[in-house]
């Protein structure tokens, strides 16, 4: 199996996104494994996309707590299954709920293990100049330093000025693979989609 972690800050559409690409993946219905930060399991079926999206995601800060895996291939091999990993949002502000700090750390401990990295920025937020957080910054160098599959996501592309953002982006981050999608809108799912299923490396 291979694993993908969805990192990034809070509520740039990691779970959004990750079930899209799911559904885009052929996964009609879903299986979600959440793993709470305390170590408990819970297994969660969705007849649908829709019903997912009305449970898993929202505009509150820190609503995944934990990892969250769902499948986003169909394969019968079990070698070849890629899972999505969706998990607590990074911060660089102290945050005072244990709970979310104890999802950071697990955040934190899936991306010392995980094959791919997709780093998912809220392209709204960018700052001017067109750099990265401070957080999402040292995530990215983190997987660098790794060597492993990496990409960053300039994610909420239906929002103004978000397309030129991502321009700059790709313009600071030259070596590195930068997409651009809207999760609301299900645009430009499909590159991400190819590039996470590659086979090599
Ligand atoms: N306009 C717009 N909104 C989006 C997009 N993707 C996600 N959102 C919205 O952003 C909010 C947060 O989405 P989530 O998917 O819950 O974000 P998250 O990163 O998983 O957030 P946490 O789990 O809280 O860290 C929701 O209101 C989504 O509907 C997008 O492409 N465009
Ligand atoms: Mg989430």
């Amino acid at each position: 199996m291979i694993d993908c972690l969805m990192l990034g800050q809070t509520n740039v559409g990691k779970t959004l996104l990750s079930l899209q690409l799911s559904k885009h993946a052929g996964n009609t219905s879903l299986f979600v494994m959440q793993q709470l930060p305390t170590g408990e399991i819970r297994e969660r079926f969705f007849v649908n996309t829709n019903e997912a999206i009305k449970t898993l995601v929202s505009d509150h800060r820190s609503t995944t707590l934990g990892l969250q895996t769902m499948g986003a291939s169909v394969g019968t091999l079990l070698s070849s299954r890629l899972l999505l990993r969706d998990s607590t949002g990074l911060s660089s502000q102290a945050v005072e709920d244990n709970m979310v700090r104890l999802g950071m750390a697990r955040t934190l401990e899936a991306l010392v293990k995980t094959d791919i990295v997709l780093l998912v920025v809220d392209g709204s937020r960018l700052q001017a100049g067109c750099i990265l957080d401070e957080v999402d910054e040292w995530a990215l160098r983190f997987a660098m330093m790794r060597k492993i599959r990496r990409a960053v996501v300039v994610n909420k592309l239906d929002l103004p000025g978000v397309k030129r953002m991502s321009d700059g982006l790709k313009k600071h981050w030259r070596q590195e693979q930068i997409f651009t999608t809207s999760a609301l809108q299900e645009k430009g799912l499909g590159p991400v989609l190819q590039f996470l299923q590659r086979k090599e490396e």
